[in-house]
């Protein structure tokens, strides 16, 4: 295990490389020597997985790398990893407009950038007509 101030990932065995937790187990060999890519690790996902890498969704048979917890998307399906009341994720920060959206990639918050831009994001219209990016 290491962690940084973003995330907390898997830690080669440089004892230096930290990589998030979705980089683990992606085919693709991220540490020097593959050790991220080892059967030991990869197979029967997420079982042989240490806990700290991956989050259990709403569902618990639906599972995410533990990096796109809170990240805004909803990565579950479900929005469970983007509740505050499942997944324990701040409220929406500065460059988000808290809404019901329209489209269900986003499940609280929409990007500001989508604020004013002709297309209706929120089921209220509130990004067309009230927020400001
Ligand atoms: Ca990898
Ligand atoms: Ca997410």
């Amino acid at each position: 295990m290491c962690v940084t101030s973003n995330f907390t990932g898997f830690l080669c065995n440089d004892r230096i490389t930290c990589l998030l937790p979705s980089q683990v187990c992606n085919s693709v060999s991220d540490c020097g020597n593959g050790e991220d890519e080892v059967s030991s690790l990869c197979s029967n996902l997420p079982n042989n997985l240490p806990g700290y890498l991956i989050f259990r969704c709403g569902n618990p048979r639906i599972w995410i790398y533990s990096n796109l917890k809170c990240n805004m998307i909803n990565n579950c399906g479900d929005c469970s990893d983007e509740s505050q009341s499942y997944a324990s994720c701040p409220a929406c920060g500065s460059q988000w407009w808290p809404c019901s959206p329209v489209l269900f990639q986003y499940c609280n918050c929409i990007p500001r950038s989508l604020c004013q831009n002709g297309v209706q994001d929120c089921s209220d219209w509130s990004d067309e007509y009230v927020c400001t990016k």
